[in-house]
């Protein structure tokens, strides 16, 4: 397919219309185009996807199963086409036939499976492995409804539902005959067998099915295609049955239907809060269940052999403790299914599980009620008890210095079944996501579970997929580097070090200055098509794009903007850099002082805009509904990358990783990634600021800082919280006084007012530099430089080697 034409690929364009939906080009709608192009690709890789199985039947290595809530893929078209080496043509030939491409790749509805960060993450580990060449697959949740659509009404967020749906998904392959049964509830009764032994039996279950859908995972230009097996909740609906019953009897079957389709309902929209409803317990136990069956079912069909060698054969990596049931559910099926004791099918579970951490947010470790576990899944309740009291009946005998700590440790404890611990006693790695973050799991949060299993806990700092987020979302910058320093980047990502012996090199320079202009102009425009509003593209580009969220600190951004405002007002004709502040951000729909923080950006916004003094000079624009989509928007456009979280909060962070990678300088604390990126680029190329890591959890064990003093000693943070809570900015006066009551009674818990004014005065030093042109692209191409390290291909093959034992299958 690599050498198609764009000739061949408009008739291909042209005859599918017309065969697939019986139409001719001049009446074919975008959509219509859309779907013909997902169906030429469809064509193109459904051969190598069966191939692909095939192979990995035949050879019959070790295969990953990466399991998660959340697969936050976006759209696929575009990247697809690109991985299956059919973009370019695509390109060409939709423009030749008079159309934009943009515009047909833009009819596709984001799959927006995931929340933020640790979804996009398994995202990108989909698309290394299967680039990669590993036998890597995903399985979760095909939700109905994924992360709600976010409206700006009045400047507040308002929370649609997402039905992404509504229209055919071209992507996916419904595999009914692969459906698999899920119990929950019921009666456990326990025998003894003539051996001793005792067999486990369930009664009066409610049973789900699980029906699959699959997604395909195109490699890159390798012709591998990996799955992403998706489960959704459907009844065991026996039609006889139904008819046969009174009606009232029916409308309580259709109840009974309903709730059962709503286990795959909807995403859950907070993933740094834990969100403890028993539907959302159903769902990881629903994913968990599934996934496991159909994993134990593959391995019998191709190993004619003992699960006692499921190791050898299978991997499982759980994304955040979400899916740590898999543990109980693991050693269910091998022992009451399998005829397994108790130790066999211990040995095997712990040998095939690995558990990633991604937040050390007390707020966000997940624990259940232990009656509402027992009702739900009494097996897999009684399970964990036993895991628990082994777990603790072995810290007392084995390790007697650690026996006061035993209620920390414990899987049950106050009633709670505490699931951060039950995956680390129950799987072989603990992984954190970033250095900083894998240090604190060792020494603060995990230090007890560190001590019993030091060779358990290892780092894999977070990697994005560079041909998702250069090649793909900037195409203007990939071919200038591809001119620069060849094609090798592409699949070695390592080799953009070369740009480093051009990075003084002052007309190529220019030359990556032109690219980001080109990029400002376009993002210029999409701002006005969606706003209204015009942005000048001379203007710094300032983005901060992410969910928001009290750590992540959107405030002290708004803040500085504030502060700018306030100068500006006394001495308008100060001589600034103009700025574009830009924000995209989701707040989770029952989180109060978050959505404060998005009602505060817009009335900022919708002040400084239109006052005729700041005109030329700031403007605020805050994008709504950010999604993948939109980030391969703005990414691509920004001079400067906020990553500005309370040091110690953010594990690792990989918008940060993706603005690098684009050429944007990080405006950031000792934080997450920022640390590493720090140790790449050195402090010249960064702009660091604020308390460290170690300084924060000192404050915090010494009972914080005095808020109150720096409201009192600097007139700049006396101001704007005056400002806030005088109502200047609200439309009443008690608008924003939770965030004013926030800061100077509570605390300021995230260390707002205590970094405020050494971010000030980085953004001094931001406006400095970038008035001096070389240095400024210099340090650009210097970040683009170093940013082949946060490719998630590194990540992989780190956890391939280090944590997986597999291979690349071929190649
Ligand atoms: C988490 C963290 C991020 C991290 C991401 C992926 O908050 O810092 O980059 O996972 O590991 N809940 C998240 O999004």
């Amino acid at each position: 397919m690599l050498e198609l034409t764009a000739e061949a690929f408009k008739e291909k364009i042209t005859n599918k219309l017309k065969t697939d939906r019986g139409i001719e080009i001049g009446d074919a709608s975008d959509k219509d185009i859309y779907y013909v192009i997902a169906a030429i690709v469809n064509e193109e890789i459904m051969p190598q996807w069966y191939d692909t199985q095939k192979k990995y039947e035949e050879k019959n290595n070790k295969q990953i199963f990466y399991l998660s809530m959340e697969f936050l893929v976006g759209n696929l078209l575009q990247s697809n086409l690109l991985n299956c080496g059919m973009l370019d043509v695509s390109n060409q030939a939709l423009k030749e036939l008079g159309l934009d491409p943009e515009n047909i790749y833009a009819k596709e509805h984001d799959a927006a499976l995931g929340n933020g960060g640790l979804g996009r993450l398994a995202a990108c580990f989909l698309d290394s492995l299967a680039s990669l060449n590993y036998a890597g697959h995903g399985y979760g949740i095909r939700y109905r409804y994924g992360l709600f659509e976010q409206r700006i009404i009045n400047g507040n967020q308002v929370e649609l539902p997402d039905y992404w749906l509504k229209n055919d998904y071209p992507w996916e392959t419904k595999k009914e005959d692969e459906a698999v049964c899920i119990h929950f509830h019921g009666d456990v009764h326990m025998f003894k067998k003539n051996d001793g032994t005792l067999e486990f039996n369930y009664e009066n279950t409610d049973k789900v099915m699980a029906i699959p859908y699959d997604i395909p995972i195109i490699g890159y230009e390798n012709k591998v295609i990996n799955t992403l097996r998706l489960w959704s909740a459907e009844a065991v609906y026996d039609e006889q049955e139904t008819l046969a019953t009174e009606n009232n009897e029916f409308y309580h079957d259709l109840d009974h239907k309903h709730s059962i389709e709503q286990i795959s309902g909807f995403l859950y929209p907070d993933d740094s809060n834990h969100e403890g409803k028993e539907l959302r317990l159903k769902q990881q136990y629903f994913l968990v269940s599934s996934s496991i069956q159909h994993i134990i079912k593959n391995f019998k069909k191709n190993n004619h052999t003992s699960l006692r060698r499921l190791p050898e054969k299978v991997v499982i990596q759980i994304n955040d403790t979400h899916p740590s049931l898999a543990i109980p559910e693991l050693m269910r099926i091998l022992m009451d299914e399998e005829n397994f004791s108790w130790n066999a099918a211990w040995e095997v579970t712990t040998k095939v599980i690995a558990y990633t951490n991604h937040t050390t947010l007390s707020e966000a470790l997940e624990t259940w009620p232990k009656g509402m576990l027992e009702h739900l899944l009494p097996r897999i309740y009684m399970i964990i008890d036993e895991i628990n009291e082994r777990f603790c009946k072995g810290i007392w005998y084995d390790h007697e210095a650690l026996r006061d700590t035993i209620p920390s440790l414990a899987i049950i404890a106050d009633d709670q079944v505490h699931m951060a611990r039950l995956a680390i006693v129950g799987s072989f790695s603990v992984n954190g996501v970033a250095r900083i973050h894998t240090e604190i799991l060792k020494k603060q949060e995990m230090k007890h579970f560190y001590n019993l299993f030091p060779d358990r806990f290892n780092n894999k700092t977070n990697g994005i997929t560079h041909r998702r987020w250069l090649l793909q979302a900037n195409p203007n910058l990939a071919s200038l580097i591809t001119d620069v320093i060849g094609p090798q980047w592409i699949k070695r990502p390592k080799q953009l070090i070369s740009l480093l012996k051009y990075s003084k090199d002052s007309s190529l320079l220019e030359k990556f200055d032109q690219v980001k202009h080109e990029n400002k102009k376009i993002l210029a425009n999409h701002i006005y098509e969606r706003t209204g509003i015009l942005v000048d593209d001379q203007s710094i580009f300032d983005v901060q794009i992410k969910r928001l969220h009290e750590y992540k600190r959107q405030l002290l951004n708004i803040f500085h903007i504030i502060y700018l405002y306030n100068e500006l007002k006394v001495n308008p004709n100060q001589d600034i850099t103009p700025r574009t502040f830009i924000f995209g951000a989701k707040a989770a729909p029952s989180y109060h002082l978050a959505k404060e923080v998005i009602k505060l950006i817009n009335t900022v916004a919708s002040i400084v805009n239109y006052d005729p003094d700041i005109r030329g000079k700031l403007k605020v624009i805050f994008l709504e509904n950010y999604n993948v989509s939109l980030a391969e928007k703005i990414i691509p456009a920004a001079d400067i990358s906020e990553q500005i979280s309370t040091a110690s909060k953010e594990a690792s962070g990989t918008g940060n990783m993706k603005l690098m990678m684009n050429g944007a300088l990080t405006v950031g604390t000792l934080d997450g990634a920022n640390i590493e990126i720090n140790d790449l680029v050195g402090n010249q190329n960064m702009f660091i600021f604020g308390l460290t890591a170690d300084e924060v959890m000192d404050y915090y064990q010494h009972g914080g800082f005095d808020a109150t003093a720096i409201y009192n000693t600097d007139d700049r943070v006396k101001r704007i919280l005056d400002q806030l809570n005088q109502g200047e900015f609200g439309s009443h006066d008690i608008e924003f006084k939770d965030i004013y009551y926030n800061i100077l009674y509570h605390n300021d818990p995230y260390f707002v007012l205590k970094d405020f004014e050494p971010y000030i005065e980085t953004h001094e030093i931001v406006e400095r530099t970038y008035r001096d042109r070389l240095t400024w692209l210099n340090m650009s191409v210097t970040n683009i430089a170093h940013s082949g390290k946060f490719s998630s291909d590194r990540t992989i093959r780190e956890y391939a080697t280090d944590i997986w034992k597999v291979k690349q299958v071929w190649g």
